[in-house]
């Protein structure tokens, strides 16, 4: 963020200013940082991506002091505020009070918390996903919001019904008890390949609080639609592990089909760049610094 804003700062004024915002995936402290050098203003930790990052499914397999411990790599990493994908929030209204002051002290500058149950299924897996009962998930809406940690923390309330299949009526219905509820912005998620639906809600709701969403399925839409219907921010929800995906398994099958590295040199990145990317250069400064001259 610009030097003096804080990073809760920097996150709400991305998540309510009226022009469009992007939050980038990111799922580990290295792609934070390529997620900072592209020119993105914000990060997405993805659950889905830092789940598999660590060779696991999105369905809460990873304790939340692991995903925790995770997290705090990437604050590390970036100057970025981060909007941390909390799931379900890991439990109950406690569960989601001990979370979100974690996420707090550790730099973490908001989260958002969806509709369903622990253990989550990603919103892409399977048809008709239970739905957590509304009061229910507005007392831990209210929750999160009395444990954060600085008054700029972002809370964003994810609605499922959409993707559960429960229609506009009833995503309207939860989106406005969730907004009385505290929630800073609403997250409308959708499955559909075009972003008809999306686009029906956010007329619907007014913008009676910002809006957030996640255009992996209805990817083909132009982003001046969004602009348009005055959404608020855009998340890219998981591009960074994909496309790391196919170029691992492409170096990979090269290396192993060669038995030789002659292919892939020049076309990875080079051993100067990681140690660019993580920093030598201040360790080197710092030793001149602090370590007795030779
Ligand atoms: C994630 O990136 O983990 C998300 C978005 O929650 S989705 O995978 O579309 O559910
Ligand atoms: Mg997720």
């Amino acid at each position: 963020p610009r030097s003096g804003v804080s990073r809760f700062a920097a996150l709400r004024r991305e998540i309510t200013s009226p022009t469009l915002s992007f939050l980038m995936e990111a799922h580990d402290g290295l792609s934070a940082k390529i997620v900072e050098e592209a020119g993105f203003r914000g990060v997405w930790a993805s659950g889905l991506t830092t789940s598999a990052a660590l060779g696991l499914r999105d369905s809460n397999e990873a304790s939340w002091t692991q995903v925790l411990d995770q997290l705090e790599y990437m604050a590390d990493a970036t100057s970025l505020p981060i909007l941390v994908d909390g799931d379900t929030g890991h439990g109950n209204f406690n569960n989601v009070r001990r979370f979100v002051r974690k996420l707090g002290e550790r730099g973490l500058a908001g989260v958002c918390i969806e509709d369903k149950l622990f253990p989550k299924t990603n919103s892409f897996i399977g048809e008709g996903q239970a739905l957590a009962d509304i009061e229910e998930f507005c007392g831990r809406i209210k929750a999160g919001k009395d444990s954060q940690v600085d008054d700029g923390f972002v809370l964003v309330a994810r609605v499922e019904a959409l993707i559960a299949g429960h229609g506009m009526a009833e995503a309207l219905r939860r989106a406005e008890a969730y907004h009385r509820a505290g929630a800073d912005a609403i997250l409308i998620h959708s499955k559909r390949s075009t972003a008809e639906e999306i686009l029906a809600f956010a007329r619907a709701w007014d913008n009676r609080a910002p809006l957030v969403i996640v255009p992996t399925m209805y990817y083909a839409t132009p982003t001046s639609v969004y602009r348009e219907a005055g959404i608020s921010t855009v998340i890219w929800a998981n591009h960074l592990l994909r496309s790391a995906i196919v170029a691992m398994r492409e170096t990979a099958s090269r290396i192993a089909e060669d038995e030789s590295l002659m292919r892939v040199e020049g076309q990875v990145a080079s051993v100067k760049e990681v140690f660019r990317l993580v920093g030598n250069a201040e360790l080197e400064e710092a030793e001149r610094r602090y370590l007795p001259a030779r």
